[in-house]
């Protein structure tokens, strides 16, 4: 029984509802009248619900951590995938004097080793999102029925470098998803598109009230002056943590807009931080692994410590640690993916998923990263806390709401926090990677302050792991 196998033509990118009232297909002669996906012989089961056959989906940003993911996984439930990349994020990456730790290949070999084990799925477009002559040109050619929206720049600290950096990065995020908008509008309206968000537009309400899944709910209420008034489906407010962040709050009221305007079909994913290594599809094949980056701009947390780890570098916690995010491993977030692209939204509908497995605190993150490496790798590994690089609240009150996922696509995460952190201290102790890290090492010291003033961020202190208790008077909280 699949999540959602009762959904109707409505949800369907291939149904047109014509001003007759009739329904016609895009991929069938006939239609009778509405069919449930479950009885449409385009809709096929499949272990992550019902999905299109040979569904064809487009990547922005296939070349990056997650897109690549993300091809492979479709490639191998058997999507036709087309890929567009400017391989902006290996510049970028070299720009800052780095590299994946991971050796990744060419994008013309990983299609090359996909194709060996997946089938013929992928192709791969070289160019700019941005640039919409070009955009409109392959989405016309390839007439995809699901677009998803990784082809933007990811970093915090990057947009925070200058104002050369902080101006591309909402550059390329902005109008690279304001001209997609308008791609869509004029080739492909009935196209559902999942385009990446972050948690990090909510930003940490400090009263405490729970972040929402974009809107409020019906029976949320504003009080003020003796009135009361309804907030029911009104955007939740945002507090973006950076610049990069603000090019997503951006994005978002775009999409939003496009919905309303157009009547485009799109989820907003707000996503927590991604960690981990390995997919399904990657363990079969190192030619095929996606890139993975610890530096001070574009690692993040877990990723960060284990790597710092694996070299003997003490795990760098910035400010009191106290800090809590959402979390959620790399295979589990392709699951989530899968699930979203075979669910379309019906037309004109925008929604939010706040994508995330769990949520954590910062120091605690810290604490299990350090047991596994010592328990289980024999490693001596250290805390060390630092003045926070970044402008940030240090010890926070933090509830989400995450009922989307769970409760209408179905997922349950997979992999535990100490499972995922295993596996990746299992890949990274290999000896290329573990050469590459030690070359990333001074790049994983923090430079990049919030206040734009370089600076090498100071040791608070360096601790054993084990000897502090957790003192923060806030607990994550999640709803589910
Ligand atoms: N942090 C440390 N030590 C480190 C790195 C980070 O204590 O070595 C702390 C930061 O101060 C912050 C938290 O960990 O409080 C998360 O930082 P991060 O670097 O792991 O993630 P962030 O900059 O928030 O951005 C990442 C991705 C971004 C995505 C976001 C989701 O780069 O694309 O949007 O995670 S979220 O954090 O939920 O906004």
């Amino acid at each position: 029984m699949t999540h959602n196998k009762h959904l109707t033509c409505k949800n369907c990118p291939a149904a047109r509802f014509e001003p007759d009232g009739t329904i016609t297909c895009a991929r069938q002669e006939v239609v009778k009248k509405e069919q449930t996906f479950e009885k449409c012989p385009q809709w096929e089961e499949k272990p992550t619900g019902h999905m299109l056959k040979d569904m064809r989906v487009l990547i922005l940003g296939m070349d990056g951590y997650l897109g690549w993911a993300l091809a492979l996984r479709l490639s191998n439930l058997g999507c036709k995938v087309r890929g567009i990349d400017n391989f902006s994020r290996r510049e970028a990456v070299k720009e800052i004097n780095s590299d994946s730790v991971v050796p990744i290949c060419s994008m013309e070999s990983r299609v090359k080793t996909a194709k060996k084990l997946f089938g013929d799925n992928i192709i791969f477009t070289e160019g700019d999102i941005t640039d919409y002559d070009f955009l409109k040109d392959v989405v016309t050619d390839f007439q995809p029925e699901s677009i998803v929206h990784y082809g933007e720049n990811p970093s915090a600290p990057y947009s925070m470098i200058s104002p050369a950096h902080a101006s591309h990065v909402q550059q390329n995020n902005v109008i690279g998803t304001l001209g997609l908008l308008w791609v869509m509008h004029e080739v492909c309206p009935n196209t559902s598109l999942i385009k990446l968000g972050t948690m990090g537009e909510y930003g940490a309400p400090i009263s405490g009230r729970p972040i929402f899944e974009g809107t409020f709910p019906d029976d949320a209420q504003l009080h003020w002056d003796n009135r009361e008034w309804s907030l029911g489906g009104e955007m939740t407010s945002r507090d973006p943590v950076s610049f990069y962040h603000v090019s997503k709050v951006q994005d978002t009221y775009n999409i939003f807009g496009a919905c309303k305007y157009w009547g485009l079909r799109s989820y907003d994913v707000m996503q927590g931080v991604i960690y981990g290594i390995e997919t399904e599809e990657m363990e079969k094949n190192d030619r095929l692994r996606t890139r993975f980056d610890v530096d001070e701009i574009f690692g993040t947390a877990i990723n960060r410590f284990v790597g710092q780890a694996v070299i003997d570098m003490p795990l760098t916690l910035y400010g009191k640690g106290q800090q809590i995010r959402g979390f959620i491993h790399i295979n589990d977030a392709m699951d989530c993916m899968v699930r979203l692209i075979s669910t379309p939204p019906a037309s004109g509908e925008y929604e939010v998923v706040n994508q995330l497995s769990g949520l954590h605190n910062l120091s605690d993150l810290a604490e299990t990263v350090a047991k596994i490496g010592n328990e289980k790798f024999e490693l001596n590994v250290k805390i060390q806390r630092m003045k926070n690089p970044r402008k940030e609240l240090e010890e926070h009150p933090y509830e989400v709401v995450s009922k989307n996922l769970p409760n209408k696509l179905g997922f349950k995460p997979k992999i535990s926090i100490e499972k995922g952190v295993q596996k990746m201290f299992g890949t990274l102790m290999r000896t290329e990677c573990r050469q590459n890290l030690a070359k990333c090492r001074k790049k994983m010291i923090p430079f990049t302050q919030w206040d734009s003033k370089h600076r090498q961020a100071q040791n608070i202190e360096t601790y054993q792991p084990g000897v502090k208790k957790n003192t923060s008077k806030y607990k994550p909280k999640l709803d589910k």
